[in-house]
């Protein structure tokens, strides 16, 4: 059986995008830290790393559509934290932002990782923003990272 999986390293030539939903920033901050130590990490030149910022979550998949189209990234990883508060908000930015990224993606031949947190209180978010639960930012780097390679094992 021929097994087809990505492997986790850069070439140092991809030029990837990060796009940050920078409302709850305290949060959003860590994760775009732990992309970009993702990015570096796995082999990635820090010069063909963008940040893209945006307001919020909501906006994340505007920019992705906008970023895609463009057709200068090889790959994007998109971050942002969604809290639930008192209000309903929460189930529309946080269901808005979800389906928004898978369907962007959908119409496009590039990896697209989804490392928007969409938490029920602030602890959950920063025990996923660095701290006990990891960081949501670099996993999601390390997706696209193995997309990549494993896009580029089945063209073989
Ligand atoms: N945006 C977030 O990224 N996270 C949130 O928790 C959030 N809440 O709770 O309101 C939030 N709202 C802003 C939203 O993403 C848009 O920027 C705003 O609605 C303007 O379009």
């Amino acid at each position: 059986m021929n097994i087809i999986e990505g492997k986790l390293k850069l070439e140092g030539n991809e030029k990837i995008a990060i796009i940050n939903g920078r409302f709850n920033h305290i949060i959003t901050d860590r994760l775009v830290e732990g992309a970009k130590d993702a990015f570096i990490r796995h082999g990635g030149d820090e010069k063909n790393l963008d940040l893209i910022l945006v307001p919020g979550a909501f906006e994340i998949p505007f920019a992705l559509t906008r970023a895609l189209e463009s057709k200068k990234y090889d790959a994007i990883c998109c971050v942002g934290a969604v809290i639930r508060g008192a209000t309903p908000h929460f189930d529309y930015i946080s269901a808005e932002a979800t389906k928004g990224i898978a369907s962007a993606t959908m119409a496009h031949n590039i990896p697209v990782s989804n490392g928007v947190l969409t938490t029920n209180s602030i602890e959950q978010a920063i025990e996923r923003a660095g701290s006990k639960a990891g960081n949501k930012g670099s996993e999601a780097m390390v997706t696209i990272i193995e997309m990549l390679d494993l896009y580029k094992a089945m063209d073989k």
